[in-house]
């Protein structure tokens, strides 16, 4: 008798999927979720044509039985309004998953490393974006600014973190390099004026944490001597990229003041052609980011800016340009 029951309640089971499968759930109409078209869901109830051409569309039905299996990485079947008729049971892949059964990642990594279990990149230094292909940047004016979002710890504020990436530490990457924005004494904020503990850098310069480098971007024009005086005026020297990880810092910084423009650097070769000399006046190393054909002296060129794309060029010391200094924490 129990025997008996289980066999039918089995064959009921059997036959209702199987039923359910043959009789996949399908929009007849091209019409259904298009636009122009029935794109509205709440007329699935007011329109009885609506509804019956386009059941999975109304969610009439569901696509859990589709005979294709169940799809990968957080894909589900049915649903999608975009789809109908044949395609009203696709997988509706999340991110940059993509196949029909969502089992590849469709992402390549411009300027980062693919994680192939989350199909994400992991951005190298100064890199942003799902493809690490944008410049680090901030994009609000806001970020970092008073008033406006001054502290790190509005980072954790979501609208912050998503529009200030350089601020917020996000652009930092795998090699170690972590930028974090200043913070000064007193501070309002968009909850009201609150009092913060003694600035790690000079007022607008950024901390390259595990540098102990504090960097800023000038975005007002000077020869290079003027320049190099306001960094003195600071306590420090027109910056010094010595190696990847400070000319990653120093690309990223000038890009978060401004992306289009150049900016000097504390290197020149004033005192004997072509030995090139940082502003500590240690000697260049093997270490450069020289744009192709440069340096080229054209008229005699003995000092070193940034180019907008983050290689450098050398240009006549008393040219006007923007400039980055580099100071120690206090
Ligand atoms: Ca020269
Ligand atoms: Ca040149």
């Amino acid at each position: 008798m129990v025997t008996n029951r289980n066999m039918l309640l089995s064959f009921l089971l059997i036959s209702g999927v199987a039923l359910a499968a043959s009789q996949s759930c399908q929009n007849t109409s091209p019409l259904c979720g298009a636009s122009p078209g029935w794109p509205l869901l709440s007329m699935c109830f007011d329109h009885d044509y609506v509804f019956a051409s386009c059941p999975e569309f109304c969610g009439q039905c569901t696509c859990a039985t589709d005979p294709r299996g169940p799809c990968y990485n957080g894909g589900t079947r049915g649903g999608n309004p975009a789809n109908y008729n044949e395609r009203t049971c696709d997988c509706n892949c999340v991110g940059a998953w993509t196949g029909d059964l969502c089992q590849y990642c469709g992402l390549t990594c411009v300027n980062g490393v693919l994680d192939s279990s989350t199909c994400t990149c992991r951005c190298s230094p100064g890199w942003d974006g799902p493809t690490c292909s944008d410049v680090c940047a901030d994009s609000s004016t806001l970020c970092g600014a008073n008033p406006g979002w001054p502290t790190v710890a509005s980072c954790s504020v979501d609208y912050v973190a998503a529009s200030c990436h350089l601020f917020c530490g996000v652009c930092s990457g795998g090699s170690g390099v972590v930028v974090t924005q200043p913070t000064t004494t007193t501070q309002t904020t968009t909850k009201g004026t609150t009092t913060t503990p003694a600035p790690t850098c000079p007022n607008g310069y950024a901390l390259i944490v595990n540098r102990g480098i504090c960097l800023k971007a000038f975005n007002d024009e000077r020869t290079w001597d003027e320049a190099a005086n306001v960094c003195g005026q600071d306590g420090g020297l027109l910056a010094m990229p010595k190696d990847e990880e400070m000319h990653q810092a120093c690309v990223a910084i000038k890009n978060s003041v401004n992306s289009g423009a150049s900016f000097w650097f504390g290197l020149e070769d004033r005192q004997v052609e072509g030995q090139w000399r940082y502003a500590d006046g240690s000697a260049m190393t093997s270490f450069n980011k020289w744009n192709p054909g440069e340096p080229n002296n054209q008229g005699d060129e003995d000092c070193v800016h940034y180019l907008s794309s983050g290689n450098w060029n050398d240009l006549p010391c008393g040219s006007r340009q923007r400039f980055i200094c580099q100071t120690a924490p206090r």
